[in-house]
């Protein structure tokens, strides 16, 4: 018997598999579909990260698995791969960023198939490919001809130093990712995306599809659906109101103060006028104010600050008292017009600020101490007029009507979610194909014209007057006008990165189509993709982006479905083996090349997703990885010379049927680590009683070990005198009669009530028991959208999830 060799053994079985084309995904194959994603990686100058392969392993085996099931599984792989670290990276070194793109996607592509894993690479696209931005470049132009895409003069991050506008991933607390220069608002005028119209449906359609609930309240709380009710507030001798939002109108008789944003148009006109006594100190105010970060102003725990504006009042429509109007900078200018009334008894924020500047707090909902502290629950309404005694959700109903009908209000609905800011002034990136003519103004380009290139120039530094470094190469930007044929100019902003990593998906359905995105019928065919795995990080805007461009292309005809993801997981990132983040001025980088030289890929991948949790942030143990790799010696030892014709014991058999039991319900959570665990606990019985374990028990074991350690295991199949590969074996089914002693029904209930049944092992755990419990078709739909109040688990026997 040889030693273990991975150094050996994984070229030659990654040669083999790509010679067999067994990855390739079949159009309108008679077998069932599965399309499973990864979020395609940013091909950056450090090379593959250990944290790529936590989740790509963790999906590869997926994978695997469900071709051994009998699909027909497209698991794609590409290159997102324009935007500022390649272009910063340029301008450090001065080689073009498509020299430095081509190299480093050699690079990652060397060390992804190094790993094994089992892309179909036939499929591969890149961003910054012009066959692939020309469709992102025609879905650019399917917005603004539905009037999805405007231009506005809006404030940009503005780095003074660097002399470039910056997007908000790039300012970091207040300073400028590059130079640490505190960064300033310059208006520049920019392409925008009105997400905002499809609003409601992103966060209805949640109902449709299977996230973790924490992605589904990322998605929520971001777009921040709000409805209330809109109050306007006269100015004391004046037809000018303040329009306040509220989702309280029930505290409206406890306004002591309105409260106006630095940037609410109101106290500009003010300014100026001799009206406002203290208007000097108004002005520092807003000076400051300018200089704080949002989140410095917003953040519940910072001290609130204000200023009176002096000599003018608001009245109070439902009693008509006169209250004092401040300017304070923890009101969102953007948000609601820009303006809050302030009820310091039942709101913490204006409770600490009447605090601060002697406001009066008034009860005018009973039920708390109010001397204490404010009393922000719903309950009765007191010193309220006529509406004092009702409750407070009858009272805002009631107060909202009788504004409306005295035109002083009116029911309203407030998002969080803004329209997407597109315009960035960079080189590196997907030219936004319009034109601008003296004559006719904005034109887009004719379809017939895409891609609009992006030059290749020598030259792409920021131009330092806040242009894209487009804007002066003047052979491109000169062109006739599309419509009149007169002079005119191209659009020199490019697209943020977000434009080609929104709908990358869709191409892998049909990566070479030069009429369309991707044909219809291939689309039908692949999509909705099954499963997508990607950063928590992601979960927010890329989820959120990429789904409102999937709807719109849904409304216009090119896609099938009205969701584009079924279900999505998320992996916590790998930490450095001293728990900080990987990088190089620490020095604690782990490079996966170097993992796979000494120990393989098999257990680089095995290690990876054995170090815990799937969704936790974990750090890196070398010691961990040693004992991946004794573990693969052992079952090296175990399969390398099985003595034929031994019978297996009726224990190992039914050890082998549990594990197989455990994986087949483990993977479909994400629980790869306690897969691993089993199939480890299997190793070691399996040894002990080498005597007991027969041949048929070691082949199926190898079958079960394959999707983890598809190398090792190849070559011990082959070693058995095989023929054929194990990837082409059936996935096995384990006989539940053998486990039986151990297997119980357990109930489902929904509120109390029966409305499932599962079969499970006797020692399910409770939380174990919830997840599968939720799976399941019958209890999904009954929960999707519900809020899990409570889970009442008896075990071995019931499960009542109360929502
Ligand atoms: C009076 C009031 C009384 C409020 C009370 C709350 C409790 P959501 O749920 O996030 O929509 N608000 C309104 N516009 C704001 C702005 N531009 N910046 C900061 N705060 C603003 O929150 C709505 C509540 O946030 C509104 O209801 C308002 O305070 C505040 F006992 O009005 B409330
Ligand atoms: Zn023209």
């Amino acid at each position: 018997m040889n030693n273990y060799n991975p150094q050996k053994i994984e070229p030659k079985w990654q040669k083999y598999w790509e010679e067999n084309n067994f990855f390739r995904a079949e159009d309108f194959s008679k077998k069932p579909k599965k399309y499973i994603l990864i979020e395609f990686p940013y091909p950056s100058g450090e090379g593959l990260h250990v944290g790529h392969v936590r989740s790509y392993s963790a999906l590869d085996t997926v994978v695997r698995k469900r071709r051994m099931e009998g699909f027909n599984v497209l698991f794609p792989i590409g290159w997102d791969a324009f935007g500022l670290p390649t272009e910063n990276y340029a301008i450090k070194t001065g080689i073009h960023p498509q020299k430095a793109t081509e190299k480093n996607i050699a690079n990652y592509k060397r060390q992804l198939k190094s790993i094994g894993l089992s892309f179909d690479w036939s499929r591969e696209i890149n961003t910054t490919d012009s066959e692939y931005y020309k469709w992102t470049q025609w879905i650019f132009l399917k917005l603004f001809e539905k009037g999805l895409a405007y231009q506005a003069e809006i404030p940009v991050n503005w780095c003074p130093s660097c002399k470039i506008g910056l997007a908000n991933e790039e300012v970091v607390s207040g300073s400028c990712e590059r130079c640490g220069t505190p960064t300033e608002k310059k208006i520049l005028k920019q392409w925008m995306i009105k997400i905002t119209a499809y609003a409601d449906r992103l966060l209805e359609d949640l109902e449709k599809v299977d996230y973790l609930d924490k992605i589904k309240s990322q998605q929520r709380e971001w777009i921040g659906r709000s409805y209330g009710t809109e109050i306007d507030f006269k100015l004391e001798n004046s037809d000018e109101a303040v329009k306040v939002f509220t989702t309280r109108a029930d505290t409206l008789f406890g306004v002591t103060a309105l409260v106006l944003a630095p940037e609410h148009p109101l106290v500009a006109s003010l300014i100026p006028k001799s009206q406002i006594p203290n208007y000097e100190e108004i002005k520092d105010y807003i000076e400051q104010a300018k200089r704080k970060s949002d989140f410095e102003r917003t953040e519940l725990s910072k001290e609130k600050t204000g200023v009176e504006l002096k000599g003018i009042k608001a009245i109070n429509p439902v009693n008509s008292e006169k209250i004092p109007i401040w300017v304070g900078d923890y009101v969102v200018a953007t948000y609601g017009g820009g303006a809050v009334m302030v009820v310091p008894a039942h709101d913490y924020r204006d409770y600490d600020f009447a605090k601060k500047y002697g406001l009066e707090i008034r009860e005018v909902i009973s039920g708390g101490n109010i001397k204490k502290e404010a009393f922000v629950d719903y309950g009765t309404l007191v010193n309220s007029g006529q509406f004092s005694g009702l409750t407070s959700k009858e009272a805002i109903e009631k107060i909202t009507n009788w504004l409306k009908k005295k035109d002083l209000g009116k029911k309203t609905v407030q998002y969080k979610l803004r329209d997407w800011v597109f315009s960035r002034q960079h080189y590196w990136g997907e030219p936004i194909p319009m034109i601008h003519c003296l004559k006719c103004g904005v034109v887009p380009v004719p379809e017939k014209d895409l891609p609009v290139k992006l030059p290749y120039v020598e030259k792409y530094q920021p131009t330092g007057t806040g242009e894209s470094p487009l804007a002066v190469i003047s052979e491109w930007v000169n062109v006739k006008c599309p419509k009149c044929g007169g002079f005119a100019e191209r659009e020199t902003d490019t697209m943020p990165n977000w434009a080609g990593s929104n709908w990358y998906y869709m191409r892998y359905c049909d990566p070479e189509n030069n009429k369309a995105i991707a044909d219809f019928k291939k689309l039908k065919y692949w999509l909705p993709v099954n499963w997508y795995n990607g950063g928590m990080e992601h979960t927010t805007l890329h989820l959120l982006y990429s789904r409102f461009i999937y709807k719109f292309l849904f409304d216009i005809g090119v896609v099938p479905t009205p969701e584009p993801y079924q279900r999505r997981t998320s992996h916590g990132v790998v930490l450095a083996e001293d728990g900080r983040k990987m990088s190089k001025s620490f020095n604690n980088i782990i490079n996966p090349d170097d993992i796979v030289k000494k120990y393989g890929a098999d257990t680089l991948r095995i290690y990876e997703m054995f170090m815990g949790p799937f969704d936790q942030t974990i750090a890196w143990s070398t010691q961990g990885v040693k004992g991946v790799y004794r573990f693969l010696e052992k079952v090296w030892r175990l399969a390398s010379e099985p003595i034929e014709n031994k019978k297996s014991s009726s224990e190992i058999l039914r050890a082998l049927h549990k594990l197989n039991k455990k994986i087949d319900e483990d993977l479909e959570i994400t629980k790869f680590n306690t897969t691993i665990a089993a199939l480890m606990e299997f190793v070691n019985l399996a040894q002990e009683k080498e005597e007991e374990t027969g041949k048929d028990v070691i082949e199926k074991l190898l079958i079960l070990l394959f999707p983890f350690a598809s190398h090792i295991t190849e070559e011990l199949w082959n070693k058995l005198g095989h023929k054929e590969s194990i990837s082409l074996q059936s996935w096995p089914k384990y006989d539940s009669k053998l486990i039986k002693e151990e297997i119980i029904t357990l109930v489902i209930q929904v509120n109390g009530k029966v409305r499932d049944k599962i079969e499970v092992s006797a020692d399910l755990s409770e939380e174990e028991a919830k997840a599968l419990a939720i799976s399941r078709e019958k209890i999904k739909n009954r929960i999707l959208g519900k809020e899990v109040k409570k889970v009442i688990f008896v075990p071995g026997k019931l499960i009542n999830i109360v929502i």
